[in-house]
């Protein structure tokens, strides 16, 4: 999307050239082109980070307090499917997970298949869902999406 090449019209040739003059514009302006295709050259190198392949691991979130003690999380899945956070900190209690998924992406669900009330639908590009559960004991629980195999998080109470 933002990484594509080089954008195709670049390479037209320029317009007609009229007398000499404006010849010379042409040229001037087609080696200022060349320099820009050049920056854009490099700038699209370091597009790569933003890949689906890079190294997924997102922040460490703690949870927001809402009223009555609710312990909240915003989470996303994203398109590069992996979770927008990989840890999730909270002390034992209520917890809320408010899970998005942003326009463009798969569909993802947050799921912790050890706690069982802790299970969202299928969430699809540009919607959300949340889900609120109870954890007592303290320990590290995965987060998974069931679509995506590799797309885990984990939730940490302390
Ligand atoms: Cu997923």
């Amino acid at each position: 999307m933002s990484c594509a090449a080089v954008p195709a019209h670049a390479s037209r040739p320029a317009r007609p050239a009229r007398p000499a003059q404006a010849a010379q514009a042409a040229r001037s302006a087609a080696s200022s082109l060349l320099a820009l295709l050049v920056l854009v050259a490099l700038g699209v190198t370091g597009c790569g980070g933003n890949g689906g392949s890079a190294p997924s691991d997102g922040p460490t979130l703690s949870a927001r307090q809402a009223a009555g003690g609710v312990q909240v999380f915003a989470v996303s899945g994203l398109p590069a499917m992996k979770f927008s956070a990989s840890e999730l900190v909270a002390r034992p209690g209520t917890i809320r997970v408010d899970f998005s998924v942003p326009e463009g992406s798969a569909p993802h669900n947050f799921v912790i298949p050890s706690i069982p009330t802790a299970h969202t639908p299928i969430v699809s590009a540009g919607s959300s869902q949340s889900v609120t559960f109870t954890v007592t004991r303290p320990g590290d629980y995965q987060i998974v999406c069931t679509i995506h195999a590799n797309m885990t998080a984990t939730l940490k109470i302390t």
